[in-house]
């Protein structure tokens, strides 16, 4: 049976990781049976990043190559009805919720002071008291300094808060009236989009960007959508 490793649950997730969870409805989308597998530590798995996909002897990391390992696996297309148009545009929306959206979630998360107290605690408690301070500052100067390099972490709050909006409102655009982005049925693309702006809405204490999130009743609608039809 296919095993997924990834980050365990946490702040109302099936996983700490949107790209865990976005695995997880890749996972249900290809009707796969399928088993959790728990980390907290991805240094071993390939590319040092959590999820992975076990099938037998195969290790697959990365959502995007689960993505395709499993629609070619199980014959599926998780585009299928999409037009080459809409297929772009999806490609387009995976791209701006995986690389910048993401970002904006992890700086929230991470270099927010109130938010840090209790992400420590929840994706950490299993590191002894005595050690857990030094050990989780380090991590926590680690992804401050990744955030810098990757650009994000160099705007203000408030820069933040505008580059996210711009990316919610297209895809709130989008969606518009339809259940998902791209009608009727959820695409690959709502299975990106929605476990980071959820994860983002599920902020463990409020933040500007939460409140963005929390207060756009359309939007929370489309996000309970994808979770009622793809989170297991
Ligand atoms: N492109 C990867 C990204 C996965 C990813 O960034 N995972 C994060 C957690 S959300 C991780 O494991 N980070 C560990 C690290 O950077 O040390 C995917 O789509 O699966």
């Amino acid at each position: 049976m296919l095993k997924l490793i990834t980050y365990p649950a946490a702040f109302g997730a099936p996983s700490a990781s949107p790209f865990g969870v976005k695995a997880m409805c890749f996972l249900k989308m290809a009707g796969a049976e399928w088993e959790m597998g728990r980390s907290s530590d991805p240094r071993k798995a390939p590319k040092a990043k959590l999820p992975v996909l076990i099938d037998g002897d195969v290790k697959i990391p990365d959502s995007e190559d689960i993505r395709s390992f499993l629609e070619q696996k199980y014959s599926v297309d998780f585009d299928e009805g999409l037009s080459a148009e809409q297929r772009a545009v999806s490609r387009a929306i995976i791209r701006m919720c995986d690389e910048h959206l993401y970002f904006a979630l992890v700086c929230d998360r991470w270099l927010n002071d109130a938010n840090w107290g209790v992400l420590r605690e929840e994706f950490f408690g299993m590191i002894p008291k005595l050690v857990r301070g030094f050990v989780t500052n380090k991590i926590r100067q680690q992804v401050r300094m990744s955030m810098h390099a990757q650009g994000m972490g160099r705007h203000s709050v408030a820069e933040r808060l505008a580059r996210a909006d711009m990316d919610i409102r297209a895809i709130t655009a989008l969606v518009g009236d339809k259940p998902f982005l791209f009608g009727e049925a959820p695409t690959a693309a709502d299975a990106s989009a929605a476990p980071v702006l959820a994860a983002m809405a599920g902020s463990p204490t409020e933040t500007l960007l939460s409140k963005r999130l929390n207060a756009d009743a359309p939007l929370m609608a489309y996000l309970g959508r994808v979770q009622g039809a793809l989170y297991p």
